[in-house]
């Protein structure tokens, strides 16, 4: 941002956080509260001017991945933050990356919601000579040089992780694999979190002999787990796992089930229906895999914000950074015979949640 258009925009924030701060009488805004300001300001800074446009607030995961985000680049950092929450809609992510383009931003992070749709609007940066920074998800575009680099997770090292558990589950209680009758609730269809999960548990179920019955999106939230779990026992009375792509959903799938009458634990024998998640964010969700109901968590972690500012201050200082970045991640189980499994040679020790 040329430097005389910088001023008069911190000038401006600054009046509006005056009158901001004379109503809501706090110095310091949460992330809803900046959620309300983000269409009009920045945060109030000086230096380095960040553009964040973020996909939504659907999940515990998102939200703390936003307040990791805020709170890596703020003004005692020398950042002006300027954060936009695109309500789970492209459109919105694109206007956003148009406006940071305006602005003539320093740097623009993308937490993309779906991988298609982007080649346009980052070409238009590319002309711009803005950076970007994918955070989290990935988008597919011919041309890589779209984007500096990207940072997250391994979402199909996830789901083998998740599978190996699986797999080691039916060896230690002697169950069949064509025993195992497996619902996969998905995440929002397109994201790359979607198809990395989706994507494992396919091929451990072809590889293994599951019975994979039904794969049907809850979107990362807990009010669709709830009602894609209940419509899908309406639909199967012999479902004995059940795949959540994260843990909203984990939670509204397990409120499905009881209220249906069933058991949900890690007991097949029993008759019992088993959960299993990704995230490991939200307090409620890791209780549950300390009391069983979720049987295992493939933690995805969300905290991807000073590994961002990290990747601003190399590239500030003219290094390149790699162009991906990935972040290592965990199993979480209370169910005691299981005490690490086996990914592509690799040995992941399983940590009691
Ligand atoms: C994964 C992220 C997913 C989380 C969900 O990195 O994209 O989106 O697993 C979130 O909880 O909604």
């Amino acid at each position: 941002m040329k430097k005389a258009n910088r001023v008069k925009k911190v000038i401006g924030v600054l009046l509006l956080q005056l009158a901001l701060l004379a109503g809501c009488g706090s110095s310091t805004l949460s992330v809803s509260e900046t959620d309300s300001l983000e269409a009009e300001t920045a945060e109030e800074g000086q230096g380095i001017v960040v553009g964040f446009s973020q996909l939504g607030a659907e999940s515990d995961w998102r939200s703390a991945n936003t307040a990791s985000m805020l709170d890596a680049f703020t003004q005692d950092k020398g950042y002006t933050l300027i954060y936009k929450n695109g309500q789970q809609k492209q459109s919105n992510q694109i206007t956003a990356i148009r406006t940071f383009i305006q602005q003539d931003v320093d740097y623009i992070l993308l937490a993309p919601a779906t991988e298609s749709g982007w080649e346009s609007v980052l070409q238009e940066a590319k002309e711009a000579k803005i950076p970007v920074i994918l955070v989290d998800r990935r988008v597919e575009v011919v041309d890589d040089s779209l984007y500096t680099c990207w940072i997250g997770s391994d979402f199909e090292l996830e789901a083998k992780k998740m599978a190996a558990w699986l797999k080691a589950y039916t060896e230690v209680n002697r169950i069949q694999p064509e025993e195992i009758h497996v619902v996969n609730i998905q995440g929002t269809i397109g994201s790359t979190a979607q198809i990395g999960r989706s994507r494992g548990l396919r091929n451990a179920a072809l590889e293994n002999g599951w019975d994979l019955m039904e794969e049907i999106s809850g979107d990362f939230t807990e009010t669709k787990g709830r009602e894609v779990m209940a419509a899908l026992l309406k639909r199967f009375d012999n479902i004995n796992v059940v795949y959540c792509e994260n843990d909203n959903e984990a939670m509204g799938a397990i409120d499905a089930l009881e209220s249906a009458g069933k058991k949900v634990g890690s007991n097949l024998a029993a008759g019992e229906v088993m959960v299993v998640s990704f995230d490991g964010v939200n307090e409620e969700a890791k209780e549950l895999a300390r009391t069983g109901k979720i049987s295992c968590i493939a933690e995805c972690n969300p905290l991807h914000g000073p590994r961002v500012e990290a990747i601003v201050t190399q590239l500030q200082a003219g290094q390149r950074p790699d162009k991906y970045n990935y972040v290592d991640e965990k199993l979480y189980s209370a169910y005691l015979p299981i005490q690490s499994i086996e990914v592509d040679g690799q040995t992941y020790e399983i940590v009691r949640p």
